[in-house]
């Protein structure tokens, strides 16, 4: 008899029509020989895009939840209630792009008062992403999905069939603040070239407060802030064929007052030598590794980079503290038709 025996149905998850998926297959890159040169220098450092393997963006998370860690429910609060203002901003039917998306969690906070004609949702992992993306679709049937699979860091390709219209940006997470100031006018002034003419950028900023809160941020009592900075070197002995002893490090961070910048750094507790393929590299005690710089801003140095960048504030958004905002940027006109 059919049905009684033979191979259980397999389930094939079918994925919604709301949802469209390029991948523009984003080159990796030499990684390896980007993390010896960096921690080859006088300062050695490792870039903090490295922090993120599945254990590390598990890692984030958790930060995001601490009670010290404000930067993450402030943002959210700051979205959520002022959604309705930042939907008159953007316009009706914009396409909103979202670099770096992850899992999409904080466009959820937009989308109903937004209601953008389209979501484009970029990120370098595809298979997160498409996870990411499909999940969204469903949860919004309404809304037209467009995952575009890319490192927009390095803007080398743009993404061809996004739907038309007015195109606005959306970079939360104060993201830009592990970009050093020049480095953050460069950024800004490339996203300009992805905007046409009207298009705008919503991003969230941390900005500059006691040096007392913001040390606790990166210094949580429960120490989930030094696994997240020691797990950069186990991603490292994974991807450039390295020995790192985590054991042989400490976590050390603290508000560099003058240039308006939270440093995280790794230690070196003993003098040691560390091998990475064939190249070894000489750790004296008490020497660091430079891990990430998290820069905070005012209202003020922050409106005199996307001045330099070529953009103007049309409004700003913070929490009653001021301890983070969210802006909406314009590209500043200018006569001869170039920006
Ligand atoms: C995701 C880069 C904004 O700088 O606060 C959190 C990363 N590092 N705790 C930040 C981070 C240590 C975070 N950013």
């Amino acid at each position: 008899m059919k049905g009684l025996s033979g191979p259980a149905p397999v389930l094939v998850k079918r994925q919604p029509s709301n949802v469209v998926f390029s991948d523009l297959h984003p080159r990796v890159g030499n990684r390896r020989q980007e993390i010896v040169s960096g921690l080859q220098k006088e300062q050695k450092s490792i870039n903090p895009k490295y922090f993120y393997d599945s254990r590390g963006s598990k890692l984030f998370e958790q930060i995001t939840e601490l009670p010290e860690y404000y930067p993450t429910r402030t943002e959210r609060q700051i979205l959520k209630s002022n959604a309705q203002d930042m939907a008159e901003c953007c316009g009706q039917n914009c396409v909103l792009i979202e670099p770096g998306s992850g899992s999409s969690e904080k466009v959820r906070l937009l989308l109903d008062s937004l209601e953008p004609a389209a979501y484009v949702p970029m990120d370098i992992s595809a298979d997160f992403l498409k996870l990411a993306a499909i999940q969204l679709a469903e949860e919004y049937p309404w809304l037209n999905v467009h995952a575009v699979c890319t490192d927009f860091a390095r803007q080398e390709n743009e993404p061809g069939g996004l739907p038309e219209g007015k195109r606005v940006i959306f970079y939360p997470g104060s993201t830009l603040g592990n970009m050093k100031p020049a480095e953050a006018i460069v950024f800004l002034r490339n996203l300009g070239h992805w905007l046409k003419r009207d298009g705008g950028v919503l991003i969230g900023i941390d900005m500059h407060k006691s040096t007392r809160v913001l040390e606790a941020a990166y210094n949580d009592e429960r120490g989930i802030t030094a696994l997240f900075n020691l797990n950069i070197l186990s991603n490292i002995n994974k991807i450039a064929d390295a020995n790192f002893d985590t054991s042989h490090f400490r976590h050390h961070a603290f508000y560099n007052q003058e240039k308006y910048r939270i440093e995280m750094h790794l230690v070196s507790k003993v003098n040691h030598v560390v091998r990475l393929g064939d190249t070894s590299i000489t750790m004296t005690c008490g020497e660091s590794i430079h891990t990430e710089n998290s820069y905070k801003y005012t209202p003020e140095s922050f409106q005199d980079i996307t001045a330099s960048a070529g953009f103007a504030i049309r409004s700003s958004w913070f929490d009653q503290q001021q301890l983070f905002s969210v802006h909406y940027l314009e590209l500043v006109r200018t006569n001869n038709g170039k920006n």
